[in-house]
């Protein structure tokens, strides 16, 4: 029988009040079954907020070091059990476990991070107009936080937003994919041993059109953030307008690493295997476009599809694989119809294009890492996320092509330019439309203590991660303090001309 977990709402382990579950299920082999969970409604909702509003009101009078510290506790728990946790992750995920242990120490290194940010939430002090008197401003908390998160990073994504609201001195309404909730009920509890006052965490699983639409709606949760894709977060963000909420968003990607033929060649190949078939291609930043210098391509193309027909495609928990299965089926035929798509385009498939096969692929979500080559710029599988193991590849003639290329589709998340020459490198990071460019690294492999996110649709102007995410997370206050013992009226109602 598997096991049944519960929501966390209140301070108490319960029931959904729609008493209806869903199966977790191993993508890596559809008949292990994980456990049940919540599949929650309204009334769950409703619930939490009641709760969350008294956590609020408590844990804002708390100083921000002292919440800091709950949270450097819960980056010692999750080192201690990180191991675990992984495990976990991999089995309900299905990335490889080298994968899943990144993405936990991912969220110990934010919580550190949070923790020494809750001796700092700097303002600014700066000089008043008038004299005697005093001007400065500085952080405070808004609310109560409603964070719905994807199923791709199940634990650094999560502590992304979780740990910043946190140590502003938020509470926190969680829900998360409902493909990876095992990790997510790891994080809480650790989270409830690190000594997070129960009131202050509330964890409500479900569908994003059940729990995820109604927290969105939710007059008393007046902070969103949410990352999935630019469909929801379009909705979303329509609601939220409407409703004057502050909301940040992370969506769609469709990054591409350049090739140009003065590169480190080698290097270049380690850097797009890496950052197109790690995650098995299901990542934000997953490379899915190769922009190769006409010099270079043929054979550059040839070495990278010999690469790439190497890869072990199989479970993440055994070892020497190097790609696991996609999140679920709907995945998994979403790559193929791509792939359909591509060969309808007049795409070349240079390696894999099929389900996997074998028998022990078949109980999972597999499907081979693809190559397609002589993709036109412009077309489908040259604009459109797949997020999957699918590569795109066109050729480009030069910098100028190449930087075109990359600026024409419709999102801007991470880019890669692979060269030796300082004036190209400079150019990319210049001119490159991207919220992230790497130069000889792959599009993937952001550092958790800086802003993270994208320009176009991928995202609305926000950023995760580092020291911008604070200030999404708190509102600024001003204050200024007149010791002058008489009415000064401010400089603009009695401006007299330079002083002398
Ligand atoms: C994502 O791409 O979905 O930059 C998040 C990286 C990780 C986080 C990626 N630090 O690869």
């Amino acid at each position: 029988m598997a096991e049944t977990f519960l929501n966390f709402i209140a301070g108490e382990w319960r029931e959904p009040s729609t008493g209806q579950y869903h199966e977790n299920r191993n993508p890596a082999d559809t008949e292990d079954v994980i456990g049940l969970f919540p599949r929650s409604g309204r009334e769950d909702v409703e619930r939490a907020v009641a709760s969350a509003r008294e956590g609020f009101e408590r844990w804002k009078r708390t100083p921000a070091p002292a919440r800091g510290d709950v949270l450097r506790r819960a980056g010692d728990l999750m080192t201690e059990h990180k191991e675990e946790i992984a495990r976990i992750m991999t089995r309900e995920m299905g990335k490889v476990l080298t994968e899943t242990r990144g993405d936990v120490q991912e969220g110990i290194d934010t919580a550190y991070y949070a923790a020494s940010e809750g001796r700092r939430l700097f303002g600014h002090t700066v000089p008043s107009e008038l004299r005697d008197k005093w001007a400065m401003s500085y952080r405070r908390p808004i609310g109560i936080c409603g964070l719905i998160t994807p199923f791709n990073f199940p634990m650094a994504i999560p502590t992304w937003k979780m740990f910043p609201a946190l140590t502003c001195g938020n509470s926190v309404i969680f829900k998360p994919a409902e493909d990876v909730p095992h990790t997510a009920h790891m994080l809480v509890e650790l989270l409830l041993e690190a000594g997070l006052p129960p009131d202050v965490i509330q964890l409500v699983h479900g569908r994003g059109s059940d729990v995820g639409n109604v927290m969105v709606e939710h007059p008393e949760i007046p902070v969103i953030s949410f990352t999935g894709s630019t469909d929801t977060g379009a909705r979303i963000g329509e609601v939220c307008g409407r409703m004057h909420k502050r909301l940040s968003l992370e969506m769609g990607g469709k990054n591409a690493q350049i090739v140009m033929p003065d590169a480190d060649l080698d290097l270049a190949l380690d850097g797009v295997l890496w950052g197109a078939f790690g995650t098995t291609g299901q990542r934000c930043t997953a490379t899915s476009r190769l922009l190769l210098h006409d010099d270079i391509h043929a054979a550059f193309l040839d070495r990278l599809a010999q690469r790439v027909r190497a890869l072990r495609l199989g479970p993440g928990l055994e070892q020497g694989t190097d790609v696991g299965p996609l999140i679920n089926r709907a995945a998994l035929e979403k790559v193929e119809e791509y792939v359909a798509v591509a060969r309808a385009e007049g795409d070349e498939v240079v390696v894999g294009g099929q389900r996997a096969s074998g028998a022990a692929l078949t109980r999972g979500f597999f499907h081979e890492p693809t190559i397609l080559a002589g993709v036109r710029a412009g077309s489908r599988l040259a604009c459109e996320e797949v997020f999957g193991p699918v590569l795109s590849v066109i050729r480009v003639a030069d910098l100028d092509e190449a930087i075109r290329v990359n600026n024409e589709v419709a999102y801007g998340l991470s880019s890669s330019i692979y060269t030796r020459d300082v004036r190209s490198a400079f150019r990319a990071i210049n001119e490159l439309d991207n919220g992230i460019t790497y130069v000889n690294a792959p599009t993937i492999g952001a550092e958790a203590h800086l802003p993270f996110g994208g320009v176009k649709q991928t995202g609305n102007g926000h950023r995760e991660g580092g020291w911008e995410v604070y200030e999404f997370y708190s509102e600024t206050k001003v204050a200024y303090v007149d010791y002058s013992g008489k009415l000064q009226r401010a400089q603009i109602d009695n401006y007299a001309g330079s002083p002398s």
